[in-house]
C-alpha cells in the first residue's frame, strides 16, 4: 500500500523550511543542494515504501560508517569516485583537453608531504626482506610527447599485505610514498616492492554493505600517481599490475585498459643495476 504525500502542500512547505528558504542568511548553494537532497530522500521513501525501521537502520549505519572513518571508502565502492571521473573526462573532452595518460580515481589513502628527491627514490624502508623488488620507471611528457623536466611525480602504493603506511600504523612513516622530481629528460625511477591488492576491512561498515549487495571489496594490485608541474593540468592516475584476479573486477571501478601494465622480470643483474637497484636510500 503506497501512501502519496510528496506533492502535498504540507510536504513541499516542510522541505522549504528544512532548507532555510524562509530564513535570511546562510549559504544559497547549500540551501539549494539540501532542498534537492531531502526532496529526493523523501521521494525514495515514498516510491520504495521505506519503513521507519529501514530508515533508522540507515541512519545508524551512517553513524557507524563515520565512527569507523570509512565514508571515503564507501564512496568509491558505490561508484561515486568513478562517476566524478566520468564527468571530468567529459569536461576535458568539451574543453579539448583530452589525450595523454588517462586519469583514474585518487582513493582515500593518499598522504601529503612524502619525502622528495631528484630523479630517483627508494620507496620501501627495507623491512620486508623477502618482498619482490620492483623497479618503476617512466617519463613525463607534454601532450606532444616533449619531455617535461622538473615535474613532480608523487607515488604511493600498498605493501605486500595490501596495507598503506600511515593507515597501517605498523609501517614506518611514509613507507612506500615518495615524490620524485623528473630529470632533464622527464624521467624518474623508483626502487620499491611489488604491492598486493587492497581489501576493505572485513568487519568494517563498507564491507558490511557490500555483503548485502553480494559484492566483494577488493582492488587489484595498483600504484597511485599524482603528476604535476606549474602551467600544466594536474594528473591523478594509477597503474594496475596485469594478471591480478581483480584487474577487471575492481570494487572501486578504477581500472582502465590503458593503465594495465605488465611487470617484466629482470633476470640480468647489470640491467637492474642500471635502473638503480643498488642505489642508496633517499
Ligand atoms: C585503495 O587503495 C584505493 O586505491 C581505493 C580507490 C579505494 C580503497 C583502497
Ligand atoms: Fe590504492
Amino acid at each position: 500500500m503506497t501512501v502519496k504525500t510528496m506533492q502535498t502542500a504540507e510536504v513541499q512547505d516542510l522541505l522549504e523550511k528544512v532548507a532555510g528558504f524562509n530564513k535570511e542568511g546562510g549559504n544559497e548553494r547549500v540551501k539549494t543542494i539540501v532542498h534537492r537532497l531531502m526532496h529526493d530522500v523523501f521521494q525514495i521513501i515514498e516510491d520504495l515504501d521505506v519503513t521507519p525501521d529501514e530508515f533508522w537502520q540507515a541512519v545508524y549505519y551512517v553513524n557507524e560508517l563515520g565512527q569507523n572513518g570509512e565514508a571515503a571508502l564507501l564512496a568509491p565502492g558505490l561508484g561515486m569516485d568513478k562517476y566524478l571521473d566520468i564527468r571530468l573526462d567529459a569536461e576535458d573532452e568539451q574543453a579539448g583537453l583530452s589525450g595523454g595518460t588517462p586519469r583514474t580515481i585518487e582513493g582515500p589513502l593518499y598522504v601529503a608531504g612524502a619525502p622528495q628527491s631528484e630523479a630517483f627514490a627508494r620507496m620501501d624502508d627495507g623491512s620486508d626482506e623477502t618482498a619482490e623488488i620492483m623497479i618503476l620507471t617512466g617519463q613525463v611528457t607534454d601532450e606532444n610527447g616533449q619531455p617535461l623536466a622538473n615535474a613532480v611525480v608523487d607515488v604511493w602504493h600498498a605493501d605486500r599485505k595490501g596495507a598503506y603506511s600511515y593507515f597501517d600504523q605498523s609501517q614506518s612513516e611514509y613507507n612506500l610514498r615518495r615524490r620524485i622530481v623528473t630529470d632533464e629528460n622527464g624521467r624518474y625511477t623508483a626502487r620499491s616492492i611489488i604491492p598486493s591488492g587492497y581489501g576493505c576491512p572485513p568487519e568494517g561498515s563498507t564491507q558490511q554493505l557490500l555483503n548485502l549487495l553480494g559484492r566483494h571489496g577488493n582492488r587489484p594490485a595498483h600504484i597511485h600517481f599524482f603528476i604535476s608541474k606549474p602551467g600544466f593540468k594536474h594528473l591523478t592516475t594509477q597503474i594496475n599490475l596485469a594478471g591480478d584476479a581483480y584487474t577487471y573486477d575492481d570494487f572501486a571501478f578504477a581500472t582502465r585498459d590503458e593503465l594495465v601494465v605488465d611487470a617484466n622480470r629482470i633476470e640480468d643483474h647489470a640491467e637492474a643495476e642500471a635502473y638503480g637497484l643498488n642505489k642508496p636510500f633517499t
